[in-house]
């Protein structure tokens, strides 16, 4: 029988070492500063991930993360206090728009300005606590970022949360990709959603879009397209417009670009009225008029513990053609992506 046993011995000996390691004072921790992506995007830019890539991530108090914007589409990364309200104009910020560097422990907000590829912000966590981050332009688009102690162990590395950011963009952007072939060889879509108020409507889907979970947040992929957006009618015929995306409204616009862009309009000599079914419907006489849709989106939610609020925004927008031409309309916030179309119009 075999009583000494040179391996026993290491192990225990190995054992005995890391005990007196984990036994000694903790280190003060190098405060590290993390990398994450907000948004992606497909080369064409149709494809937009509205997303914190990825968006729950670990760190110590002390830490800082650095969010690289990685799309046309704007987003920001926003620190909201327990008990703020969402508010309603992200140009401002939480408000305000606090500088790259600013500390957030929970006590007040800090924002980003509405930011683009390449622009860059950073936030420091002085104090440990689990803090949601929000886009203040999407709604649907949020994560936690939970800060712990120094003397806790974390569980991914710098490395991981790449490749988790990596896979989760590669998901939504072939999300988006599935829907555009769907979309452009099935017209049924636009078809199917469309409300067929008279035998002389085409209708054309402006937007499609989805949104994904993760156990720390939602995130959403969308299509910035208006998805067989050439169409031809005939003079008196009306096209329709419908957004299938629950997280990106669009607009439809003909002419100059106006400064509001969520209410309609239309000019000059020519109004934008609203059909029985809420959508607004513009008459357009000459290639010369400046029609606009405003703000067309899929139906807002209602949030558990907030009044019902009134059945907004429209979700739809038509237009009635009364004289042969070309029209070229673009969407007046996904210009830049290339969201554009054109409606040819026959006698
Ligand atoms: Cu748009």
């Amino acid at each position: 029988m075999k009583v000494f046993n040179p391996m026993y011995c290491k192990v225990v000996f190995t054992s005995l070492l890391v005990l007196v390691v984990l036994s000694l004072p903790y280190p003060a921790q190098a405060q590290q500063n993390w990398t994450a992506t907000v948004g992606g995007q497909s080369t064409d830019m149709s494809g937009q991930a509205a997303a914190f890539l990825p968006n729950e991530i670990w760190i110590h108090a002390g830490d800082s993360i650095t969010w690289t914007f990685n799309s046309g589409d704007i987003h920001s990364v926003t620190f909201l206090t327990v008990g703020q309200v969402y508010p309603f104009d992200f140009t401002q910020g939480c408000p305000p728009i606090t500088p790259s560097g600013s500390p957030f422990d929970g006590s007040s907000c800090v924002s980003s300005a509405p930011l683009v590829l390449g622009q860059t912000y950073q936030v420091i966590f002085p104090k440990a606590g689990n803090y949601e981050i929000v886009c203040l332009v999407h709604g649907q688009m949020f994560g936690v970022i939970h800060v712990l102690d120094p003397t806790l162990a974390l569980p991914y590395d710098q490395a991981s949360y790449d490749e988790q950011a990596k896979e989760q963009l590669k998901a939504l952007l072939e999300d988006a990709a599935l829907h555009q072939h769907h979309a452009e060889h099935q017209h049924s879509i636009a078809d199917m959603l469309s409300a067929k108020v008279s035998s002389h409507t085409k209708s054309v889907t402006a937007g499609v879009g989805e949104i994904a979970a993760t156990a720390g947040g939602q995130q959403s992929f969308s299509l910035v397209r208006f998805i067989n957006g050439t169409v031809t009618v005939h003079a008196g015929d009306t096209v329709e417009w419908t957004n299938l995306d629950a997280e990106i409204g669009h607009t439809i616009t003909f002419g100059t670009i106006p400064q509001d862009l969520i209410d309609p309009s239309c000019s000059p000599n020519c109004v934008v009225s609203t059909d029985p079914d809420g959508a607004p419907h513009a008459t357009i006489t000459s290639t010369q008029q400046n029609v606009h849709s405003g703000l067309i989106a899929a139906l807002l939610e209602d949030e558990p513990g907030f009044p019902q609020g009134p059945v907004f925004p429209p979700t739809r927008f038509r237009t009635t053609f009364t004289a042969p031409g070309a029209y070229r309309y673009v969407c007046a916030f996904h210009d830049n992506l290339g969201m554009n179309g054109q409606v040819i119009v026959l006698p």
